[in-house]
C-alpha cells in the first residue's frame, strides 16, 4: 500500500460496498474516501431514502444485513406491519431500525444540514473512519426507460423487480448537479494516490457519478491512476441486474463490453481494468481499447475475499 495519499473509491450499493469493506480493512484510517451514487435516492412515506449511502454506512459499521444486501442486520418490521394495516405503500420495505435512520436524516435536513454533512455525522456516530461522500448535495434521480414507459429507479428496481426490459437511462437534475464540494476540495488539496471504480452497476451506479458535469474530466486530469473492477465475471453479474440490462441494451454481456462502455463515454479516464481470473482471455481485447488490465479473483463471497481483492488493488497501485 502506498505510504501516503488518499484512495478515492466510486461506488453504488451492494457490490461496491463489498470492495469498500475490504478497502476499509486494509486502510483503517480516513485516507479512504468513498464517493457514493445518490441517483437512487427518493422520498418514500415522507422519508428521504438514500439507499447506497445507507448500504455503505451499514456495511462499514458492521450493521448491514449481509444476505439481503441492503438494510440492517437484526431488523424488526413492526412499523411496516402497521403501515400495511393502514393501507400505506409497503412495496419498499423499511425495517424499524432503518426507519430510525430515515427519521434522523429527515430531521437533519429540516435543520438545514446538507446530505454530505449529515452523512459525515452518521458515519462518525457509527465509528466509520472512511469518509463517505455523497456524489452531490443536489438532487439527481435515475429514470429507467422501460417497455412499460419511463419509471423512477426504485419503482423499476423494487416494485417491478427489474423485470421490464430496459432501453436506456436518464438522470433527472444532472445538468444542475454540482460535485460534492468536499470532493472538489480533496481533489485540490490532497490529490488521491488512486481512484478505484468499484464493481457496481455501470449504468445506474457509476454513470450517475461520472455524469455530474465536469467530474469525470476532473478525475481523468488528476495524476492518480484510475482502476475499474469489472462487475461482470464470466458473462454474469455477481448480483443485481447489470447482465440483464446489458443484454436488453444489446451489448455483449462481457467484462470487455463494460470497459468499452467506460472508454466510449469517458475517453481516457480508465488506466486499468481489473478482470476476474475466469476472464483472463479478454486481456488483449482490453489492451486494444487502450486500457491496461490486471487479472485476479474478483468474486467477493467471504470477508477474506473482500480483503484479498482490496490488497491486490493496493499492491497494483503501489
Ligand atoms: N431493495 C429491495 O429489493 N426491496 C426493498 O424493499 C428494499 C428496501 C430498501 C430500504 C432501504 C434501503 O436503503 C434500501 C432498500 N432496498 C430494497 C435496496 C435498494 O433500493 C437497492 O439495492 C439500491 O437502490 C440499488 O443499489
Amino acid at each position: 500500500m502506498t505510504a501516503t495519499g488518499n484512495i478515492l473509491a466510486l461506488t453504488g450499493g451492494v457490490g461496491g460496498a463489498k470492495l469498500c469493506f475490504g478497502l476499509a480493512q486494509a486502510i483503517p484510517d480516513p485516507r479512504l474516501k468513498i464517493v457514493v451514487n445518490t441517483a437512487d435516492d427518493f422520498v418514500h412515506l415522507g422519508l428521504p431514502i438514500s439507499p447506497d449511502i445507507d448500504t455503505l454506512l451499514y456495511t462499514l459499521s458492521g450493521r448491514s444485513n449481509e444476505s439481503q444486501g441492503w438494510g440492517r442486520a437484526d431488523e424488526s418490521w413492526q412499523a411496516l406491519a402497521v403501515l400495511e394495516e393502514l393501507g400505506a405503500e409497503t412495496w419498499f420495505q423499511l425495517g424499524d431500525k432503518d426507519i430510525a435512520t430515515h427519521l434522523w436524516r429527515r430531521q437533519a435536513l429540516a435543520e438545514g444540514l446538507d446530505l454530505s454533512t449529515l452523512t459525515g455525522k452518521l458515519a462518525g456516530k457509527w465509528g466509520v473512519t472512511a469518509e463517505i461522500l455523497p456524489m452531490s448535495n443536489d438532487p439527481v434521480s435515475t429514470v429507467v426507460e422501460t417497455v412499460l414507459g419511463p419509471m423512477p429507479f426504485q419503482h423499476y428496481f423494487v416494485k417491478h423487480r427489474c423485470e421490464p426490459p430496459v432501453s436506456g437511462f436518464a438522470f433527472t437534475g444532472i445538468e444542475a448537479a454540482r460535485p460534492n464540494p468536499r470532493l472538489l476540495e480533496l481533489l485540490d488539496s490532497a490529490p488521491p494516490a488512486a481512484i478505484v471504480i468499484c464493481p457496481s452497476n455501470p449504468f445506474v451506479s457509476v454513470d450517475p457519478i461520472l455524469s455530474i458535469p465536469g467530474l469525470w474530466q476532473r478525475l481523468r486530469d488528476c495524476a492518480a491512476p484510475v482502476l475499474a473492477v469489472s462487475p461482470i465475471v464470466a458473462g454474469m453479474a455477481i448480483k443485481g441486474p447489470t447482465a440483464k440490462m446489458m443484454s436488453e441494451l444489446r451489448m455483449p454481456v462481457t467484462a470487455h463490453a463494460v470497459a468499452a462502455h467506460y472508454q466510449q463515454r469517458y475517453p481516457g479516464l480508465l488506466d486499468y481494468f481489473i478482470l476476474d481470473d475466469s476472464d483472463a482471455t479478454l486481456v488483449d481485447d482490453i489492451d486494444k481499447l487502450g486500457i491496461h488490465s490486471a487479472v485476479t479473483g474478483t468474486v467477493m463471497t467471504t470477508m477474506a475475499d473482500k480483503r484479498r481483492l482490496a490488497d491486490t488493488l493496493l499492491e497494483l497501485i503501489a
